[in-house]
């Protein structure tokens, strides 16, 4: 997989692909990340990668000549399957989604910021348009490392043990349930004894009912679908 970001903040999103899962994933060629700068693409002296609104009102604009720039570029040297844009007003990341996005062979993510890009973009360039939740940060920058975190984690051969992914909370629509490592008793504190069994099947029956009853507390919107 091949992920390009265009941002106005490259620096922004370096170090969290200089870490962890994604940089591993990065350095046994499992994926590759790209960062573009969109003043890179601008054609005035000034770098201008935004304007005022047409219509007047608060805030700048993100213009779409750099960004035509930019993602013309790119498609000139290979085919997207996607072209993101990271927008409060997007469509909410959920597992199912990030799953649809793991499949892709390349994808390009535009960062919005300022008020937001000019509308033509958005009809014309995008394919998809995703937001993590229900604020506002003043970027999309950080909502795209949360989507590659997420997206990258689910490559094949991403994570050790390979199964892990499919166990996540979201995965089955169940939150996960507790677990437990070493010791066995902590301050008067105890693992479940029936962890200590040996007998599987019922370890996984007690999994499942804890699973769904973390998710009836904490999330029940999570049971109707
Ligand atoms: Cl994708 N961008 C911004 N600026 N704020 C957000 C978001 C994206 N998702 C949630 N809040």
């Amino acid at each position: 997989m091949r992920i390009d970001i265009i941002t106005v903040l490259p620096e922004l999103l370096k170090s969290p692909f200089e870490a962890s899962i994604l940089k591993r994933a990065i350095e046994a060629n499992l994926v590759e990340v790209h960062l573009h700068n969109l003043r890179d693409y601008t054609t005035d002296n000034y770098k201008s990668v935004d304007d005022t609104q047409f219509g007047g009102g608060a805030g700048m604009v993100m213009m779409i000549e750099p960004i035509d720039k930019c993602i013309s570029a790119l498609k000139a040297e290979r085919h997207y399957n996607e072209v993101i844009y990271m927008t409060p007003d997007g469509e909410t990341l959920k597992q199912g989604i990030a799953n649809q996005i793991s499949l892709k062979e390349n994808i390009i993510i535009l960062c919005g910021h300022y008020k937001g890009v000019d509308q033509r973009v958005r009809d014309h360039y995008i394919t998809r348009e995703i937001s993590i939740g229900d604020y506002v940060l003043s970027g999309g920058e950080l909502a795209a490392a949360v989507l590659c975190d997420a997206v990258i984690r689910l490559i094949p051969g991403v994570l050790g043990n390979e199964t892990s992914a499919l166990t996540d909370s979201f995965q089955d629509n169940l939150l996960a349930p507790p677990i437990y490592t070493k010791p066995r008793e902590y301050k008067g504190l105890k693992v479940p004894e029936l962890l200590f069994s040996g007998n599987l099947p019922k370890i996984e029956k007690w999994r499942e009912e804890e699973a769904y009853k973390r998710t009836k507390e904490r999330r029940p919107d999570l049971l109707e679908d």
